[in-house]
């Protein structure tokens, strides 16, 4: 992280109300840091946007395991994407449903393809990609 450098921002007093009152809210301590983090997300989107940016994320995944061929077409698909998948969580959330937690890093479009292509798996009940982040460009 290089220094750290100040600017002003001028907006309406409604906007700024407005805003004051969302960040209280989400028990932001100060405007600087909730508009830093909103710097943050437009970037992380940004990179996303990109395609062929490195990314991470994370897809989570809920289907009922008794669902006919389920397993295998999820864990087939998976096998195809070795590379971008690095970690996975299975958990049995009860008797019939799990959850599985994928930790995930590479061009933002395969991501969005293996992602795509595990939601709509006949069965899974659903599905949800987070786009994060390397973090090495945004500190
Ligand atoms: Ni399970």
């Amino acid at each position: 992280m290089g220094e750290t450098k100040r600017f002003g921002v001028s907006l309406s007093e409604q906007l700024l109300n407005e805003f004051d009152k969302l960040i209280e809210s989400q028990n932001y301590s100060s405007r600087s840091e909730a508009i830093r983090d909103l710097i943050r997300e437009a970037l992380v989107h940004s990179e996303w946007k990109e395609g062929n940016e490195r990314c991470v994320g994370t897809i989570s995944l809920v289907y009922n395991h008794h669902t006919r061929e389920l397993l295998s077409q999820l864990t087939s698909i998976q096998h195809d994407y070795t590379d971008e998948i690095i970690s996975s969580t299975h958990i049995h959330l009860d008797a019939h449903n799990c959850l599985e937690v994928l930790a995930v890093s590479g061009p933002a479009d395969k991501l969005k393809e293996v992602s795509n292509r595990l939601r709509s798996t006949k069965g899974v009940i659903h599905a949800k990609l987070s786009m994060s982040t390397t973090g090495e460009k945004i500190t």
